[in-house]
């Protein structure tokens, strides 16, 4: 993967704006939790959100029978799960921010981890989906992943790659990090890259979930033809916002 150089001067207005923010010396480099709070997203609740669209919405990538299983079984049993888990290990979810149990979240027990990730995984996961996708981002967002990786086209290859090869299950990421680069890389599991004990970390801006139970139904062991046809549905719009309001 190219890396892009970060500027001077984007160093400047990136550690100077988290600097502000925090009343720290502008020399001081963005803690990822730091960059979370700043970025102008509403932190995920920590209950089930409803579907922003029909079960069937996703057909060109997703049958409507796999959507409302995912949905209704396993997405809602992670939020269960985790609304047991907090009250357990007396997580206040009326103060607290998902995001920051996410960070520290190897104080907690496997129990959080799991189905903190997993509530988080999925809440954002059908918003990267939409039924008008319009098939690559554009302004910023666009020229980022273009001098990041080359071309559209190859950070599309490398994500992909990162959500096939990626052994058993888990979850294919496109991030930004503290210092404004973008990466693509994969978690087990129900891990995340706000997560402390992940190898990976940024602000997850586009997440693809490659558990068998996201596809099975119509493609069985074809996770690459599931992938290949998921690209038809991501909701570019959104990533791009994220992506706008990270950096
Ligand atoms: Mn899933």
């Amino acid at each position: 993967m190219q890396k892009k150089n970060t500027s001077r001067r984007e160093f400047i207005s990136a550690t100077g704006k988290a600097g502000l923010a925090l009343g720290l010396s502008a020399t001081v480099l963005p803690s990822l939790a730091a960059m979370v709070k700043n970025a102008a997203i509403p932190s995920t609740s920590f209950s089930q959100q409803p579907l922003p669209y029909a079960y069937g919405a996703l057909e060109a990538a997703i049958d409507a029978q796999t959507m409302e299983i995912h949905y209704t079984k396993h997405a809602a049993a992670y939020a269960k799960n985790l609304a047991e888990a907090c009250t357990a290990e007396k997580v206040d979810t009326g103060k607290m921010q998902l995001e920051d149990v996410l960070a520290k979240v190897s104080k907690y027990s496997a129990k959080m981890r799991n189905n903190g990730g997993g509530h988080y995984n999925h809440e954002l996961f059908w918003q990267c989906m939409s039924p008008s996708s319009s098939e690559k981002p554009s302004g910023k967002l666009l020229q980022h992943i273009e001098s990041s990786f080359g071309s559209f086209e190859t950070f599309k290859t490398q994500f992909t790659d990162a959500g096939k090869n990626r052994f058993g299950s888990g979850w294919a990421w496109l991030v930004v990090n503290k210092d404004k680069r973008l990466s693509i890389g994969s978690t087990p599991n129900q891990d995340n890259p706000l997560m402390d004990v992940s190898e990976l970390k940024g602000f997850p801006l586009l997440g693809l979930d490659v558990w068998e139970h996201a596809y099975y139904l119509r493609y069985q062991n074809r996770r690459p033809d599931y992938i290949n046809n998921w690209w038809k549905v991501v909701n570019w719009d959104f990533v791009q916002k994220r992506f706008d309001a990270a950096i």
